[in-house]
């Protein structure tokens, strides 16, 4: 499957700058174009000074609002980042038009923090664009806000709920990221945002491959193509992988009959769905995901019927309403990598979180302002026997 990716605002763009790497990754090792091409859009342009493997050019680099921010950003107002954006959309989509690989695409791709005012406000605006514009399918990635700051930045509920419901109003699909919760695995990510951002792009490599592969020992029994990732995708969406080293040093039950032979990497193949599984992107009831899809990417004396019927059993314990895809992709490498992409999620505590602070806000920034005007006319009262200057 072929993508096109387009990073809106700081968040975004960083996060489209990492998906480069990917594809640099897929160009080198596999000799494969998955991510046809890279964006990033922004109304800050120091922004996109750190970006590093997006091509250095106005049309991959596209400043938006130049003539009313002068390149400074919006200072997270997203009603002002949504409108810039529609705006300057027909510039916008000129730049990523005039590149060779736009049109070769399956999809695309628009990543944003919901939390900003360029990515939350834009981001909607700009899927709406592609939707009217092209007959493709538009996926989103959204990046939910950490915790702290929520109580530090007064705008990050508000723009994250109206980025959320604009956005999934007209996207596709939406992969949900919160990062809080990789803060919560694994605290060494506070602050590692690039830590993060590798995390999150990184299980797209082997699904986005599969289907891509012209070399024959690379071509699965089960082809996992762009038509089953299309299939799957809709609504709020999570994906994830887990990989597990495969012993050089073979076990005891590597050994012995054929079935012990499998049961090694049966084993294997549920411990790394398991991993994928517990490192999702997003925390939601699985009953509630409607579709689902497994890729498994390992060599191919560990592959077998066995194993994809018992990683299905698993999967289907795991999401009991799913309808569950899956495909197979032969890897000369030393390890078991499954990818797992769960869709149409029916219900995600975080958004509904978000939604309803948000909800609240109108009335607690009134009460805000009240206080406020109390204490400063307390203020004044004390110093009504203090002389005046002037
Ligand atoms: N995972 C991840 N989150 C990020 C990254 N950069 C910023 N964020 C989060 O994104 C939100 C802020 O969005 P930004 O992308 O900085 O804002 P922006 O879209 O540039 O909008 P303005 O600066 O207001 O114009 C916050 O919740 C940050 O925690 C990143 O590289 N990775
Ligand atoms: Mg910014």
């Amino acid at each position: 499957m072929k993508l096109i990716v387009i990073g809106v605002g700081q968040c975004g763009g960083r996060i489209a700058d990492e998906f480069a790497r990917v594809q640099a990754r897929a160009m080198e090792f596999r000799r494969l174009e998955i991510i046809l091409d890279t964006f990033a859009v922004n109304t800050d342009a120091a922004d996109m000074a750190s970006i590093r493997s997006i091509r250095n050019d106005y049309q991959h680099k596209i400043l938006a609002g130049a003539g009313k921010t002068r390149g400074h950003g919006v200072a997270k107002i997203s009603e002002m980042g949504a409108e810039i954006i529609r705006d300057d959309s027909d510039k916008i989509i000129d730049a990523m038009r005039s590149t060779s690989s736009f049109y070769e695409s399956d999809a695309f791709l628009v990543v944003a923090g919901t939390a900003g005012g360029t990515g939350g406000g834009g981001t909607p605006v700009i899927c709406q664009e592609l939707k009217k514009r092209f007959d493709k399918p538009v996926y989103s990635m959204l990046v939910l806000p950490f915790e702290h700051e929520e109580n530090t930045e007064e705008r990050t509920i508000y723009n994250s709920a109206l980025c959320l419901k604009a956005t999934s109003s007209v996207a596709d699909a939406v992969f949900l990221v919160d990062n809080q919760r990789y803060v919560r695995k694994d605290y060494s990510l506070k602050g590692n945002i690039s830590g993060i951002n590798r995390l999150v792009t990184e299980p797209f490599l082997n699904p986005l491959s599969a289907g891509e592969e012209k070399r024959k020992g690379n071509i699965g029994a089960r082809l996992l193509d762009a038509g089953d990732i299309i299939q799957t995708l809709e609504g709020w969406s999570a994906i994830s992988n887990g990989v597990i080293k495969i012993p050089f040093i073979p076990m005891p039950w590597d050994y012995g009959s054929n079935f012990r032979k499998k049961g090694g990497s049966v084993q294997r193949g549920l411990e790394a769905m398991d991993q994928a599984l517990s490192e999702m992107s997003i925390d939601f009831n699985p009953n509630e995901a409607y579709n689902a899809l497994f890729l498994i990417s390992a060599p191919h004396r560990e592959l077998s019927m066995e194993l994809v019927k018992e990683l299905g059993d698993h999967l289907r314990n795991y999401a009991s309403q799913a309808i569950i895809r899956n495909g197979d992709y032969p890897r000369n490498k030393a390890s078991i990598d499954i990818t797992v992409m769960l869709s149409k999620i029916a219900s995600v505590p975080r958004v509904t979180q978000i939604y309803n602070k948000a909800s609240a806000l109108p009335e607690v920034q009134q009460r805000r302002t009240a206080d406020k005007k109390t204490k400063a006319d307390l203020t004044e009262e004390a110093g009504r026997d203090v002389p005046s200057l002037i």
